[in-house]
């Protein structure tokens, strides 16, 4: 969707009221106006929800938001992010599996990932977080999957993650991609793309 970067900022401010007000059947009718009028996933989650997480990330550092209120606002847009999987039709282009790792809490990036993938064509096994590395891998194998990839938000968990991506492609000959913060998710794409 071309949408120019001051509508972007517009849409995030209005779906950040819109979460401090709890306001979560406001919030689906704005992204889901959004798909409607051609928004993609990936442009959502780049231009919409990561600059909105980012912006309740400082807010709450800063003490301005509590925990409760940053809670609140992680737990609908994960809602969100659940139902964005647009309708395919045909057969997948491959198998992933993603997932974090033990330590890292942060499950929205892995969501991002898995929306992303999906709405690319790939059937794709949402882990969730903190999980550990063997059964990552054994069930990477036993799903034969395509390849793995590990969401970390942290300067710590993405060291982490790198380690385990060592242990996976070690013990499943898969690749596995490891995203850190700033990372994007068309990078991402192009990975898993070649
Ligand atoms: C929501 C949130 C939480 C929630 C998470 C809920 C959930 N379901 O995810 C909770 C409350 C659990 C939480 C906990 C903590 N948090 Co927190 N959290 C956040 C917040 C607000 C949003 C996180 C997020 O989703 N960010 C947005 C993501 C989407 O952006 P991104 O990281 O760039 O991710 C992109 C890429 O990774 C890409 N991607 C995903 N997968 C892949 C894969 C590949 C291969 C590629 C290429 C790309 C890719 O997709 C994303 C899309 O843009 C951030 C603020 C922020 N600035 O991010 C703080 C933040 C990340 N948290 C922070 C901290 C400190 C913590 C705690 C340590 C706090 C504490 N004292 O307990 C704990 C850590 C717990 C743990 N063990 O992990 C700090 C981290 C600072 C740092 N650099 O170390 C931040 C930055 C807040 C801040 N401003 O201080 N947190």
């Amino acid at each position: 969707m071309e949408v120019a970067v001051k509508q972007w900022e517009q849409q995030t401010h209005r779906l950040y009221l819109r979460l401090m007000a709890g306001d979560e059947l406001g919030a689906h009718r704005l992204v889901d106006r959004l798909m409607h009028a051609g928004g993609d996933v990936v442009a959502l989650c780049e231009h919409l929800f990561t600059p909105l997480l980012s912006q309740i990330g400082a807010e709450w550092a800063d003490g301005t938001l509590t925990v409760a209120q940053e809670h609140r606002a992680s737990a609908i847009v994960e809602r969100l992010l659940d139902r964005m999987e647009p309708p395919r039709s045909g057969p997948p282009r491959g198998v992933a599996m993603v997932a974090t790792m033990q330590g890292e809490q942060h499950g929205l990036p892995a969501l991002m990932a898995t929306a992303a993938l999906k709405a690319d064509g790939w059937h794709t096994h949402h882990v969730g977080t903190q999980v550990p590395v063997r059964d990552l891998a054994a069930l990477a194998a036993a799903e034969r999957v395509d390849f793995v990839v590990l969401s970390a938000t942290r300067v710590e968990t993405v060291a982490a993650a790198e380690v385990a991506a060592t242990v996976i492609r070690w013990s499943t000959a898969r690749p596995v991609y490891v995203g850190g913060p700033g990372a994007t998710l068309r990078q991402l794409l192009d990975l898993v793309n070649g």
